[in-house]
């Protein structure tokens, strides 16, 4: 089932020069494109959007200074089972229990700057992809 992912390269991604190397991971998946691709600043207004679910917890504060303090590459991603396959490729939340292998388990340490956001879910992408690509078909 083909399917489309919003994917943010976050600013430690950027910031370490690991944007090939991600983005070379998803592009080399057979039969996964690339259809969108952006850097850009996030503002406070989409960030608040992107992670509505975390509002008022203790890390979200930091978690948007973090997000806000330089430019990701925020993309699409589509092809088949892509939303899972992504995931799979980024490893768990925390990037030291992340196995090796995984962009997570390879370059991250802190679970604040793990590298990179994929979509989790068919809805999830739904909606976060109306936040970053409204005027994508
Ligand atoms: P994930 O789906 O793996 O990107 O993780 P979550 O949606 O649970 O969390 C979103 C982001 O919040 C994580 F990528 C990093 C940050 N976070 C923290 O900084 N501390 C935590 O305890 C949990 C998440």
């Amino acid at each position: 089932m083909s399917q489309r992912t919003l994917v943010l390269l976050k600013p430690d991604a950027v910031r370490r020069s690991l944007v090939g190397e991600i983005v070379g991971r998803i592009e080399k998946k057979a039969d996964w494109r690339i259809v969108a691709l952006e850097l850009r600043t996030l503002d406070r207004a989409t960030l608040e959007q992107h992670y509505a679910e975390h509002v008022g917890k203790p890390f979200y504060e930091p978690l948007v200074e973090f997000m806000a303090s330089g430019p990701v590459v925020a993309l699409v991603a589509e092809g088949e089972r892509v939303i899972e396959g992504v995931r799979r490729l980024a490893g768990p939340t925390d990037p030291i229990a992340a196995e090796p292998g995984s962009i997570r388990g390879d370059f991250g340490t802190i679970t604040r700057e793990n590298l990179i956001h994929a979509s989790d879910s068919e809805e999830s992408a739904e909606r976060e992809l109306k936040i970053f690509f409204p005027g994508l078909v």
